[in-house]
């Protein structure tokens, strides 16, 4: 797992004093999200506007229910639309308004947690607000990222935006069911995401058709028994 703080990400781009200030109050909020959650899997689910990330949740939460319990926070800047499509499925799910703000901060989240029902909950997703660029520099506390870019959106987009691949732990190319039909190559994205971060995961996944699920409800499994045999162990 990547270490998010900005301590340790900031690299080479430039921030003022209280842009560092700011990101460091952050780093230091998300360490005391993940310190409230030890036996929890959280998931921040970021990418561009509209390439697929609520769908994703809802087929997730479709296909997981007997297995294990699931709840969502979801940021966008205004309407509560996406956590009603949540619970529409059946999944809690309790929508940030971020006011017109283009990333979710960990202040947010923490709050947030003192409003939904976290009982028994073994998988919390974090939708974050549809951009590349400003939710990489924030630190919610998540166990993983996962940045999700849609076939229609072009390949070329880890190194136009390296910092949200650099971050991230898994890569979803989403709306695979599109690909006969746009000039997308998963090759070719697959190739210029590890450039910038040689340990990515890459998955190709339609939410519409089920191709890919398998593979990716595996994977949340598989993270949320290494969160709890984790904390058995410690
Ligand atoms: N063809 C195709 N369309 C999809 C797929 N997944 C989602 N969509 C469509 O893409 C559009 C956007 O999907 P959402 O799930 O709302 O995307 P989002 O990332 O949550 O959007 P924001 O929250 O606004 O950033 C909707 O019209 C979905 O039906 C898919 O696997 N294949
Ligand atoms: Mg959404």
């Amino acid at each position: 797992m990547k270490p998010k703080s900005n301590q340790a990400a900031v690299g080479s781009i430039q921030c003022d004093n209280t842009t560092m200030n700011l990101l460091k109050v952050n780093d230091f909020v998300a360490k005391a999200i993940r310190e409230r959650l030890p036996n929890m899997l959280v998931i921040n689910v970021c990418s561009s506007p509209g390439s697929g990330k609520t769908t994703l949740m809802q087929e997730t939460g479709k296909r997981l229910q007997d297995k294990l319990n699931m709840a969502v926070l979801v940021g966008d800047p205004e309407t509560e639309r996406d956590a009603i499509r949540m619970r529409e499925v059946g999944i809690n799910a309790l929508q940030i308004v971020t006011g017109g703000m283009c990333h979710i901060e960990a202040q947010m989240i923490y709050q947030a947690l003192d409003h939904i029902d976290l009982t028994d909950v073994d998988l919390l997703f974090i939708e974050n607000v549809g951009n590349l660029v400003c939710p990489a520099a924030f630190d919610l506390g998540e166990d993983y990222r996962v940045t999700v870019l849609a076939s229609t959106e072009g390949d070329d987009k880890p190194k136009k935006y390296p910092r949200m691949f650099l971050t991230s732990e898994l890569l979803i190319v989403s709306k695979s069911d599109l690909l006969p039909y746009v000039p997308f190559s998963v090759e070719a994205v697959t190739k210029d995401a590890r450039e910038v971060n040689p340990d990515l995961a890459v998955m190709t996944i339609s939410s519409l058709k089920g191709d890919g699920m398998d593979e990716w409800c595996d994977w949340l499994l598989a993270k949320v028994a290494e969160k709890k045999g984790n904390l058995v162990a410690a």
